[in-house]
């Protein structure tokens, strides 16, 4: 048995997860989800029926880790030895923006692309104010480095980086240059290129 049963749809969120999965060297079995007909197991382990969701068949026991982020902080606490945590003072800046990036982030992209506005006055209320505020803020971010932490890919970049280079293809953010760059220095990672080839060909395999 593999390390890790990966339950995933090819044109979903599960994207983010298999490139975390190669980033991390993991071993895993995938199962291919049908969203009309979704395998009980799934629903076992995740009660709110998504994907991406990933059983780690520790030997103490099985463990399931759902929500992008999460497995993707998870994998790289596992998996050490392909240095993708944060050390010393990279820590601030990786759990700052893999939340950022969970939270404000994704509700201000989503929040878009659902034609959603933050009504006259409530963006105090809103955790990512408004979406231009947080898209100036990911601007910012990405404008003065290379990665997340700075220097150094870590995990937080296949999670911020997999929104940036989502949001690009699907236009929910501008081409700003620092955008544009930073999903150009992603798509040169050997992880990167290894996941979506396998994602692309089973997306290409289904549309016949
Ligand atoms: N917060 C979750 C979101 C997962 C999610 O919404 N996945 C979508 C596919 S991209 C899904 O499973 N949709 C099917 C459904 O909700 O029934 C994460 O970050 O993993």
């Amino acid at each position: 048995m593999a390390d890790y049963t990966f339950f995933t749809v090819p044109m979903s969120r599960g994207q983010i997860a298999r490139w975390a999965l190669h980033e991390a060297g993991a071993d895993y079995e995938q199962v291919l989800v049908d969203w009309a007909n979704r395998p009980p197991e799934l629903a076992a382990a995740n009660p709110m029926n998504k994907v991406p969701t990933l059983i780690h068949h520790a030997p103490e026991g099985d463990r399931v880790i759902t929500e992008c982020a999460a497995i993707c902080a998870y994998l790289a606490d596992v998996h050490p030895e392909a240095g993708l945590l944060p050390q010393g003072a990279e820590k601030a800046d990786y759990h700052r923006w893999l939340f950022f990036g969970a939270g404000p982030l994704e509700q201000a992209v989503v929040s878009r692309a659902m034609g959603w506005e933050v009504p006259e006055g409530k963006q105090g209320m809103a955790g990512f104010g408004s979406y231009e505020r947080t898209i100036d803020t990911l601007e910012g971010l990405l404008s003065g480095r290379d990665w997340v932490c700075g220097a150094r890919f870590t995990m937080a970049d296949v999670y911020v980086g997999s929104q940036v280079d989502w949001a690009l293809n699907f236009g929910s953010i501008p081409p700003r240059p620092a955008f544009v760059a930073y999903a150009e220095r992603l798509r040169t990672r050997p992880g990167y290129q290894s996941a979506k080839a396998i994602d692309r060909a089973l997306i290409k395999a289904a549309q016949g």
